[in-house]
């Protein structure tokens, strides 16, 4: 009579602890992670800001759903489309990531749902309406199972830049620097690959500050001497010689000459050139490509 008795226990407290076992696991479901290990950059290669608690200066960063095809921005608010792209999670960039990383990470501790395909968008400015500029991630992704059948982390790379206009994206003068920036927040001249006339190419400047000095230009003066052009240069910079017949073009120039130079000086032989009594030439320090 009794051995009956205490199997019958023995059962009920097994199925306890089971039940018990289950909720335990239930409550310490892993976070998901959605994040970028490349850094996000703007349409010329500059990583875009931000800073861990500080959105007024970082760049939006958006977790959207990708179940009706990823559509653009609206050109006008730069609003993603809520209908077809629901959004699901806002951040920024420098969100769980250090200053000036171009990173975020963004976590989910009630993960996306399983199976639903997301993407992630990035902007050029802290709003939408304040950007000029958007990328969507490289591929959209489905969110994953935790493991053991799936992970915790998703790592998103981003495509090229692109106008939230809709507009193709031209440079007129060739600088490396789109002519919606230098139209814009930069105030470079968009057929001027120097706008100040110094020497330095609007995107060596941008990309690098102000090489020499913070508070003047630092031309660039061009020595002609027996059919040979000369002047001062930076060893390990990159220059380019051009030949502009008439000066009304500036983006009508041959180019006579590019390289890097080794020396603090360079002199390059221009006899070929069929010189114009209206023309002129012009040297740059350039970065490498964009
Ligand atoms: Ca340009
Ligand atoms: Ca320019
Ligand atoms: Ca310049």
């Amino acid at each position: 009579m009794m051995k009956p008795l205490l199997r019958i226990e023995s059962v009920a407290v097994a199925g306890v602890a089971t039940w018990l076992a289950l909720a335990g696991a239930r409550a310490q479901v892993p976070a998901l992670t959605v994040g970028n290990t490349e850094p996000a950059r703007d349409v010329i290669g500059r990583i875009l800001p931000g800073t861990p608690d500080n959105s007024n200066i970082s760049c939006r960063v958006e977790i959207r759903m990708a179940g009706g095809g990823i559509r653009p921005p609206d050109p006008t608010t730069g609003e993603g489309d809520d209908v077809l792209n629901p959004l699901v999670r806002v951040s920024y960039i420098g969100y769980n990531a250090a200053p000036g990383s171009g990173l975020f990470s963004e976590i989910f501790n009630d993960r996306l749902t399983n199976g639903v395909w997301f993407f992630v968008r990035i902007y050029d400015a802290p709003t939408p309406a304040g950007a000029l500029y958007y990328a969507n991630s490289e591929t959209s992704f489905r969110a994953p199972p935790p493991p053991p059948e799936g992970y915790n982390d998703v790592t998103v790379t981003f495509q090229r830049m692109q106008l939230i206009s809709g507009e193709e994206d031209v440079d007129s003068d060739e600088d490396g620097i789109p002519d919606a920036l230098e139209n814009g927040p930069l105030g470079t001249l968009p057929n001027s690959r120097d706008s100040d006339g110094d020497g330095w190419d609007d995107y060596y400047e941008v990309m690098h500050g102000t090489p020499l000095n913070a508070n003047e230009s630092n031309p660039i003066d061009l020595l002609l001497e027996a059919a040979t052009v000369s002047w001062w240069t930076i060893p390990g910079l990159v220059y380019r010689l051009g030949y502009y017949k008439q000066a009304e073009d500036p983006a009508g120039y041959d180019e006579v000459w590019s390289g890097t130079a080794t020396e603090t000086n360079l002199a390059v032989d221009v006899e070929d050139v069929a010189v114009d009594p209206r023309g002129f030439f012009r040297a740059w320090a350039v970065t490498a490509s964009p």
